[in-house]
């Protein structure tokens, strides 16, 4: 009977306390907070977050009753949604330093050996001076470079050719070797053959990464939960100890024959901006200070390799699933191609400009089905405001992109794919219609792969529909438009029918 009335009086004073707490917090900061989600103590907001529908949905759906700006608590965190795009730029854009920050979580964490990369690595000098070199390097070996042209043709010359003798299949692993290949290039100078166990390897364990990584699940949000056996943490940690194991011997081979005259690819420019700083001890930035240690290394290529794999790929499979929904699409960028290219000779970068209906699909898949709905999450680095509001640093701020792009004040039904909507009246030129379109992010930490995301996606769906007519496999069902939420949305898995185009091989002699 005791204990009874001990743990009654410790609940009572304990709730009496957290509501004071939460009264005194506001009242200090004199200054008018978001409206917040109801919060319960330990748990914080968890329970108004219980949906059938995704975050991004979720959040999209809360801001009939909260406004377009809200506060919740993730356990002790407190989180501030942001679902329009004038305060999106605020935080992105105008405060783009303010709200540089990132969250330490425990699965990012075990990713990146402790934040030792860019993409969930926190703000500091060394993390700046980290991503000046990397961007250096994407500039060199990426856009505009007459030689990521030619792998990325080669690479869609192969794709086009399994497509021939396989005219139904699931796509997915064919559309993630081309684009692997295309990223091992650029980092290693190395590709996978079909069949290439250590490829199978990758496959799947960089699926076992997105399907476990920053996308809040409980320990993320109570890391105490660490302590007991976690099956998510187990599969995250053995996915994440067979990358290390092929980036270690990547990173291995590049070290042994690395030669200061020749640049092979983009390791190797990280390997020379590590020796330069390592050279340059006397001057007080040493290798380690400014953020070029073996581990933020190799952090990096994780991510860049990550990064360019995942997101490319789960674009163009977005793109084929929406042009099979949609076949008098498909059947424009094929009309546009046949009267701008011909069936002479394949599409290439300089073409780019000559195919506008086919730049506004790539668009217009970027934004009703973008490859990070939340982005990843930002952290408020000093005391600062977004519109209204006032906001404390640490704070974590999540962009919400899903509510941006199907935001309807700013898009006509932004349910519907319509391409045209970035379009002039004549069809002739892109546009970009509206403010709320922001596939890459934006500001300080803005998507570093941008550029070749971009011409990937475009020399991979040109080749691809010059020469086949895409459609639901015989006996199948329609692809699910529905995403599977995680740090990148990626769609159901679907088999589709490649069927090659009438008169190619008239044309062509070439495997088709
Ligand atoms: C994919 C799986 C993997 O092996 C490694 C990474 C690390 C970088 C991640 C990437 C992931 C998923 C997509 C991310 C990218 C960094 C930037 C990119 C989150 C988890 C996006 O913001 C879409």
């Amino acid at each position: 009977m005791a204990w009874m009335f001990c743990a009654c009086w410790f609940l009572v004073t304990g709730l009496i306390w957290f509501t004071w707490q939460q009264k005194l917090r506001k009242s200090a900061s004199c200054q008018q907070e978001p409206p917040s989600l109801p919060v319960l103590p330990v748990i914080g907001s968890l329970l108004s977050l219980q949906s059938p529908f995704p975050p991004h949905v979720l959040f999209t759906q809360l801001q009939k009753k909260y406004g377009h700006t809200y506060s919740l608590m993730m356990g002790n965190h407190s989180v501030i949604i942001v679902n329009r795009y004038v305060e999106a730029k605020e935080v992105l854009l105008k405060k783009g330093k303010t709200f540089a920050g990132r969250p330490r979580t425990v699965t990012t964490d075990v990713l990146t050996r402790d934040g030792k990369d860019i993409a969930f690595g926190d703000y500091s000098a060394a993390w700046r001076f980290h991503r000046k070199i990397v961007h250096g390097a994407l500039c060199m070996f990426g856009q505009g470079s007459a030689s990521i042209e030619k792998i990325i043709c080669a690479e869609a010359q192969s794709l086009c050719s399994i497509l021939c003798e396989t005219a139904t299949l699931d796509v997915s692993p064919e559309l993630t070797r081309a684009v692997t290949n295309v990223v091992c290039s650029l980092c290693f100078s190395s590709s996978y053959s079909r069949g290439d166990p250590e490829f199978e390897s990758m496959l799947l364990y960089s699926q076992g990464i997105v399907d476990t990584v920053a996308k809040d699940s409980l320990v993320d949000i109570f890391p105490w939960l660490q302590i007991f056996p976690n099956a998510e943490l187990r599969k995250l940690k053995h996915c994440v100890s067979i990358r290390d194991k092929l980036l270690q011997k990547k990173y291995d081979e590049h070290q042994a024959d690395y030669s200061d005259h020749v640049q092979r690819d983009l390791l190797d420019a990280l390997l020379r901006a590590k020796r330069n700083a390592e050279n340059n001890n006397t001057a007080d930035i040493s290798a380690e200070s400014v953020g070029l240690s073996d581990d933020h290394l190799l952090m990096t290529v994780g991510d860049i390799f990550g990064a360019g794999v995942e997101t490319t790929t789960t674009v163009l499979k977005w793109a084929i699933i929406y042009l099979i929904h949609n076949p008098q699409v498909q059947r424009r960028i094929q009309e546009e191609l046949d009267s701008k290219i011909g069936g002479h000779r394949t599409p290439q970068l300089s073409d780019r400009g000559s195919l506008p209906y086919l730049e506004a699909t790539i668009r217009e898949v970027l934004r009703i089905r973008p490859v990070a709905p939340l982005l990843i999450p930002h952290v408020a680095l000093t005391d600062t405001r977004v519109g209204d509001f006032f906001v404390r640093k640490g704070t974590r701020v999540v962009i919400n992109l899903w509510s941006l792009h199907h935001d309807e004040k700013e898009w006509m039904n932004p349910e519907c794919f319509e391409p045209g909507r970035f379009l002039n009246s004549e069809g002739t030129s892109l546009n970009i219609p509206s403010s709320s379109y922001l596939p890459f992010g934006a500001g300080v930490r803005v998507c570093l792969g941008e550029a070749l995301a971009k011409m990937e996606l475009f020399l991979f769906l040109s080749w691809i529909l010059q020469r086949f007519t895409l459609s639901v496999a015989e006996g199948h069902s329609m692809p699910c438009l529905e995403g599977k939420f995680g740090v990148v949305l990626q769609p159901v898995k679907y088999k589709m029918n490649a069927r090659p185009r009438a008169g190619w091989e008239k044309h062509k002699g070439s495997p088709c």
